[in-house]
C-alpha cells in the first residue's frame, strides 16, 4: 500500500471550498429520478444527462470529485471524450461506486446489507486502470421499532471494512458511507444514538481490517429527525447534534467528512452544512459534502431530457454547487439563493 499516495488523493478530495458530486445512481435509482420528472430512461438519456452535468462551465470551482456508476464510467461526451478523461481534464477526480447495492438481509425483515465483495479486487483494478482515484460503498441503516439490529450494523460494517481494505490495496481512497436513513418518525436524539452506534462499529471494523485512516474519507448522514417526526430541527440544532456525535466516534486521523444529503431539500442541505462549518470552524477534519439529490434535483427539473434546456440546467447546477461550496466554508447566506 502506498500510504503517501492515498493520503494525497484523500486531501485532494476535500480542498477548501470544494466537495464531491455523487452522480453514481445505479440503473434502478436513475430510473426513479427520471420517471419522477417524465424523462424516458434510455441509455442515451442517462449519458446525455451526465454530459450536461459534467460539461457545466466552472463546476470545477466547487467540485473536487465525481462518483460514477459503472455504466457512466464507460460512457463518453458527444464529441468522444470518455467521462473520466473529461473530468480529469478539469482537475476533477473520477470515483466509482463498486458496490452491488443494498439487498434485503436474510432473517432480518426491513433491514438491508450491501453486497458486492465477490470479484471486487479485480473490478477495482480495472477501474483504477480506467482513471478512477477513489471508491464509495454505501450501507443503509433503517431506524424503526427494534431497528437497527446489532447484526445488521455489524454485517454492514464488516463489508465496508473489507471494501475499504481492497480499495487501499488497489491504490484507491475508500469513501465509507454508512447512511442512517431519514425515513420514519424518529426524533433527532434517536438518530444521534443510532448514528453514534453505527460509527463506533464501523471504525472498530476499519481498525480490525488495518485501514489506513489518513487515506480514508467518511460519508455519513447528518444527525437529523426522521421526515415524519413532529419537530423538524433548525440548522443550529442539526449542527450541534451532528458535530457532538462525530466528535465521539470519528478519529482525528480521518482527513475529511463529506455528508450525504439523504432526502433533505437542496436548500436544507446547504443551510445545515453551512451551520456546521460556521459554528465549528476548527474541527479535526475537513467538513464537506458528497451530495447526490441536493446537488442535482434543480438541474434535473430544469433539464427534463430536452437538449435545448442544457444552459438552464447547467445554470441551476452551477448555482447550487456555488452555494454548497460557500456552505463548505461557512460563508453561505440565504440571499445567495436569489442571486
Ligand atoms: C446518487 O445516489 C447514490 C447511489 O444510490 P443507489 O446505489 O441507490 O443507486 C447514493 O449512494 C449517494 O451517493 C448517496 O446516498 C448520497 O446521495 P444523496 O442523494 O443522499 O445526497
Amino acid at each position: 500500500m502506498n500510504k503517501g499516495a492515498l493520503e494525497g488523493t484523500a486531501r485532494a478530495m476535500v480542498p477548501a471550498g470544494k466537495g464531491i458530486l455523487a452522480a453514481d445512481e445505479s440503473t434502478g435509482t436513475i430510473r426513479k429520478r427520471f420517471t419522477a420528472v417524465g424523462i424516458a430512461d434510455t441509455e442515451e438519456n442517462r449519458r446525455a444527462y451526465r454530459e450536461m452535468l459534467f460539461t457545466t462551465p466552472g463546476m470545477e470551482d466547487y467540485i473536487s470529485g465525481v462518483i460514477l456508476f459503472d455504466e457512466t464510467l464507460r460512457q463518453s461526451a458527444g464529441e468522444g471524450t470518455p467521462f473520466p478523461a473529461l473530468l480529469a481534464a478539469k482537475g476533477i477526480l473520477p470515483g466509482i461506486k463498486p458496490d452491488r447495492g443494498a439487498k434485503d438481509m436474510a432473517g432480518h425483515p426491513s433491514e438491508k446489507v450491501t453486497e458486492g465483495l465477490d470479484g471486487l479486487r479485480e473490478r477495482l483494478a480495472e477501474y483504477r486502470d480506467l482513471g478512477v482515484r477513489f471508491g464509495k460503498w454505501r450501507a443503509v441503516i433503517t431506524i424503526g421499532e427494534g431497528l437497527p439490529s446489532l447484526t445488521c450494523l455489524q454485517a454492514n460494517a464488516e463489508a465496508l471494512a473489507r471494501y475499504a481494505a481492497l480499495c487501499q490495496e488497489q491504490g484507491l481512497v475508500p469513501i465509507v458511507e454508512p447512511e442512517v436513513l431519514m425515513d420514519g418518525d424518529h426524533s433527532l436524539e434517536r438518530c444521534a444514538e443510532v448514528t453514534e452506534l453505527t460509527l463506533r462499529i464501523v471504525f472498530d471494523r476499519l481498525a480490525d481490517h488495518r485501514i489506513h485512516l489518513e487515506g480514508t474519507i467518511l460519508k455519513p448522514n447528518m444527525v437529523i429527525p426522521g421526515k415524519g417526526h413532529s419537530h423538524q430541527a433548525a440548522s443550529a440544532e442539526v449542527a450541534e447534534a451532528t458535530v457532538s456525535t462525530l466528535l465521539r466516534c470519528v478519529p482525528a486521523a480521518v482527513p475529511g467528512i463529506v455528508f450525504l444529503s439523504g432526502g433533505q431539500t437542496p436548500q436544507q442541505a446547504t443551510e445545515n452544512l453551512n451551520a456546521i462549518n460556521a459554528r465549528f470552524p476548527s474541527l479535526p477534519w475537513e467538513i464537506s459534502f458528497s451530495y447526490g439529490r441536493a446537488l442535482q434535483d434543480e438541474a434535473l427539473r430544469a433539464w427534463l431530457g430536452q437538449r435545448e434546456k442544457t444552459p438552464a440546467a447547467q445554470a441551476a447546477f452551477y448555482h447550487r454547487a456555488r452555494n454548497v461550496g460557500a456552505a463548505r466554508a461557512g460563508r453561505y447566506s440565504t440571499d445567495m439563493e436569489a442571486a
